[in-house]
């Protein structure tokens, strides 16, 4: 895509356009040998503009056929695959043209524009796919009406789909047939769909708070229908509660969603027709996982949602991407939330944030939720324009409260209905109604980085003392940091675990449980305190900071038995893992035998049997720290094996002390109930196979994992006991017997092959790098299949910390030359592949050096892709 043009965009140098589309009527013809398109466009020139201004279309790699005004006008223009610049326009305010360009779906392997999956023609325009359809004003600020027709051979496409509502359909001769659709609302280009297949349906319908009958379709492959029966239940979920929470109605007589096998991404929230990955709509109990469902609820929502937050309301131009992404993850959380349980939502929330988003603000892809510049916007659907655009939501709410929060809401929606927003505008409306000045707050939005928090805590009889300091390290361009106001929920608990009061604050606001830091340094005095209070910080993760506090271990294991907050109590141990991890490390490091504090590890067996706690908490707080969040805590130098065998010798030791404790609890929770994927049913799998983990490190663990594998009924629990084998048993028979019976009987679902791929990608070791390769040569293995990439070189890069770090540097080589060969076709996901590389300064200087190599082969291959290369010279720096 775009090879030569690597210009820099800036937010500083928006303007408006100097033309609006006001009608854009598209005429698709999907011919055997290949499409073409008729876009017949009603231009306005703005007032003011001067008659002579020429007109520039955006265009990417178009072969156009012809282009003419309406009517009798005469005009210039100059053509090229990536422009279509028209001079001597009519001078009259409206113009209309028409423009005809040629496209190929079948080669578009770059999964961008029109492209064919499994047969299906299917369009992805946002961010700038729309251009490679026709020639385009193709900036979200241009809001347009549509009213598209498909023609199309009716025996292998009988159905014709596009947004809004369908007005017209029938037959044309040679067995062709045609339907039109029209699109009342006004909207920009990303948001365009087309989809024209053969494809089986599953309906419903929907009844509106206001009494309107919404048909509902999910179209998915023939004799997958029954497998779109939870994503209905979601869809159905999502649009009542979306009414219920936010007063949003849906606004069209028919919603549309499509699942297809090629996709770059999650899913596309195309006006009144999304188009899915199928990853995110098919799922029964035999294909798909606890956490494939939980996704599909999520994502199914996420892109509902979106028809306000972003459809009728949508972004001035890519910088404000987070004012549609930020704010509609936020309404995604918060369903889940209200579906589930709140408190293990929240906690798997923060693991993702910390997962995904602070790797990316310590690293040198580090950005602003907002940023100010890109070279490629297709690099910036990143966790921090999505997750930490969330957190800053939840920020929003948490320090207005929900009330105001929902009025200012409300006036978003009344304001700025069919507009193309900014941050600004967002912002106001919670200034309108607060009566804040919500400035400080913004630097959220505008300055990159994790702040950190280090805070220390002296307690004189009655009165609590908290000294707390606020930073940011320096992230790229950006060196100096202005204090933010951080809003820190945090309770004070009496040794008989229940909340202590105080009387009267002095250094900060301090109000409904919540210090509002705006200052570099508070000193903050909490006076009238019973007794000494044992403190519970950062409480529901109300900031997305780091903390750096010195907290005593007693006090620790205290708070997480009883903190009152989910998250705070499960912080609380995580903590306590977190220091035992990095205790042990430097100890695997220096030759040492590993020992852990037996309080720790017991807690865990008390855990795990604690049945006030939900299963799903207890899986949680039971799942170590992965080796990436170790390496995080570490920081620099790190040596991937040395936290393997640490986080292992902790595992290790923590099965063998609460063996008895653990072998009930597996055994408790087994049933012969009927699958259910409902929340409470999915925790108590959850923990069932958190401690297969354990007890699959113990002496008969082989028979143990052997059994859970062939017992499973279910895919969670299939793939629970497959990746025990796999990546404790690797290089046994028993181990190759269970992979061999799963590909056998997954050969032809494609999305449960996924899974064997990436169960054997991500088996620790350096031996894995071969079995990549070899992987990379089954038949089953499409290059050009973004889903099976992503399970065997995806999951490889991320969640392979020993196999992808290997000390001689070999698989980053074979990475960088795989990388290559992805570009070639489809480069947002070869960019979205290389991050991988993005926390590479923290490795070992030996690493880093190879790393190094690795970088440099790829920005210095001939052909590489700006999107490609954008993240390449960006991880370099
Ligand atoms: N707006 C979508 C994300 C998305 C972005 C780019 C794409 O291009 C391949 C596809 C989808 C969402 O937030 O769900
Ligand atoms: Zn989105």
């Amino acid at each position: 895509m775009h090879e030569n043009s690597s210009q820099v965009v800036r937010l500083e140098d928006y303007r408006p356009s100097d033309f609006l589309i006001l009608q854009t009527r598209l005429t698709f013809r999907l011919a055997p040998d290949g499409a073409t398109v008729r876009a017949e466009l009603m231009f306005e020139r703005r007032d003011g503009v001067e008659a002579d201004t020429p007109l520039i279309l955006d265009g990417d790699g178009l072969t156009l056929k012809r282009v003419e005004l309406k009517g009798a006008g005469k005009m210039a223009y100059e053509a090229s695959p990536d422009q279509l610049v028209l001079t001597g326009l009519p001078h009259e305010k409206h113009f209309q043209m028409l423009i005809e360009t040629e496209l190929d779906p079948d080669s578009n392997k770059a999964l961008m524009g029109l492209y064919r999956s499994n047969g299906v023609y299917c369009t992805q325009c946002e961010p700038e796919g729309f251009r490679r359809i026709t020639y385009f004003l193709d900036r979200p600020d241009i809001l347009s009406t549509y009213h598209v027709r498909i023609e199309a051979p009716k025996a292998t496409n009988p159905l014709l789909l596009s947004n809004g509502n369908r007005i017209a359909n029938g037959t044309l001769d040679n067995s062709w047939h045609f339907a039109e659709w029209h699109d009342p609302h006004p909207k920009p280009s990303y948001l365009f769909a087309l989809v024209a297949g053969d494809l089986g349906c599953l309906r419903d319908s929907f009844t509106t708070m206001s009494g309107r009958e919404v048909e509902l379709a999910i179209h998915v492959e023939h004799g997958k229908e029954k497998l779109g029966l939870y994503a209905m239940d979601a869809l159905k979920r999502s649009m009542k509660w979306d009414e219920e929470e936010f007063g949003r109605e849906y606004d069209l007589d028919i919603f549309n969603i499509v699942a297809v096998s090629d996709f770059n991404m999650g899913a596309m929230e195309n006006k009144g027709l999304n188009i899915f990955n199928d990853k995110y709509v098919l799922a029964d109990e035999a294909t798909a996982t606890d956490s494939d469902f939980a996704n599909i609820e999520a994502i199914i929502a996420h892109e509902y949602f979106h028809n306000w937050t972003g459809n009728r309301i949508t972004c001035r131009d890519w910088f404000q991407l987070c004012l549609k992404e930020g704010l509609t993850v936020y309404r995604d959380h918060e369903f889940c939330a209200d579906q589930r349980s709140r408190g293990v939502k929240r906690i798997s929330e923060v693991r993702a944030l910390r997962a995904l988003q602070f790797p990316e603000d310590q690293g040198p892809l580090a950005h602003p939720v907002r940023p100010r510049r890109y070279r490629e916007i297709n690099n910036f659907y990143t966790a921090t324009i999505y997750e930490k655009g969330s957190e800053i939501v939840r920020m929003l709410r948490t320090i207005l409260g929900a009330e105001t929060f929902r009025a200012g809401m409300d006036l978003y929606f009344k304001r700025h209905d069919g507009q193309a927003c900014t941050i600004e505008d967002f912002l106001k409306v919670f200034e309108d109604v607060s009566g804040r000045d919500l400035s400080q707050f913004s630097l959220w939005y505008n300055q990159s980085g994790t702040p950190n928090l280090a805070l220390s805590e002296s307690y004189a009889p009655g009165t609590l003392t908290l000294d707390i300091e606020q930073s940011i390290s320096p992230t790229p361009a950006e060196n100096h940091k202005r204090p933010m106001h951080i809003p820190l929920a945090f309770g004070l608990i009496g040794h008989d675990g229940k909340e202590l009061d105080f009387l009267t604050a002095e250094g900060a606001v301090v109000e409904n449980g919540l210090i509002h830091l705006q200052e570099r340094h508070h000193r903050i005095s909490l006076h009238g305190i019973k007794e000494r209070p044992v403190l519970s910080l950062n409480r529901g993760f109300s900031a997305p900071v780091t903390l750096t506090i010195e907290q005593e271990p007693q006090d620790l294991i205290f708070l997480a038995g009883h903190d009152s907050d989910p998250f705070a109590r499960w912080q609380a141990f995580h903590t306590l893992l977190s220091e035992a991890l990095m205790a042990a490390y430097r100890l695997v490091l220096g030759g040492k035998q590993v020992e852990f504090q037996q309080d720790i590890v017991f807690l865990a067996g008390k855990i795990a049997t604690d049945e006030s706690l939900e299963p799903a908490y207890r899986a949680l707080a039971l799942t170590l720290p992965s080796e990436t969040d170790i390496a995080r805590d570490i920081g620099n130098d790190i040596d991937p094996d040395a936290i393997f065998n640490a986080r292992n010798a902790l595992a290790v030791q923590i099965a063998k002390a609460n063996r008895e404790a653990f072998s009930q609890t597996y055994a408790g929770l087994h049933d012969d109930a009927p699958f259910s994927p409902d929340a409470d049913s999915a925790g108590r799998r959850a923990l069932r196979n958190t401690m297969l983990g354990y007890l699959a490190r113990l002496d008969d663990g082989l028979f143990l994992a052997q059994r859970h594998t062939k017992t499973a009924t279910n895919m969670t629990d299939l793939i629970a006991g497959l990746g025990t084998l796999v990546h404790e048993y690797g290089a046994t028979t028993q181990t190759q017997a269970a992979l061999d019976d799963y590909a056998q009987r997954y050969a032809t679902t494609p999305l449960a092959l996924d899974k064997w791929f990436q169960v054997q990608a991500t088996a620790p070791g350096p031996q894995a790098l071969e079995t990549i390769s070899v992987l990379m040569k089954h038949p089953a293995f499409h290059i050009d299949n973004p889903n099976r990439v992503r399970a065997l070189l995806g999951a490889f890069s991320t969640g392979n910390q020993t196999g992808f770090h290997r000390a001689d540097g070999a698989a980053y080589a074979f990475f960088a030359q795989a990388l290559l060969a992805i570009d070639k076709d489809n480069p947002q996901l070869s960019a979205r592949l290389a991050t991988a590389f993005r926390s590479w300064r923290a490795l070992g200087p030996m690493r880093q050096e190879k790393a190094r190599q690795a970088l440099l082969v790829m920005v210095e291959a001939s052909a590489v892709s700006v999107d490609l290369r954008d993240i390449v010279e960006r991880t370099i720096g």
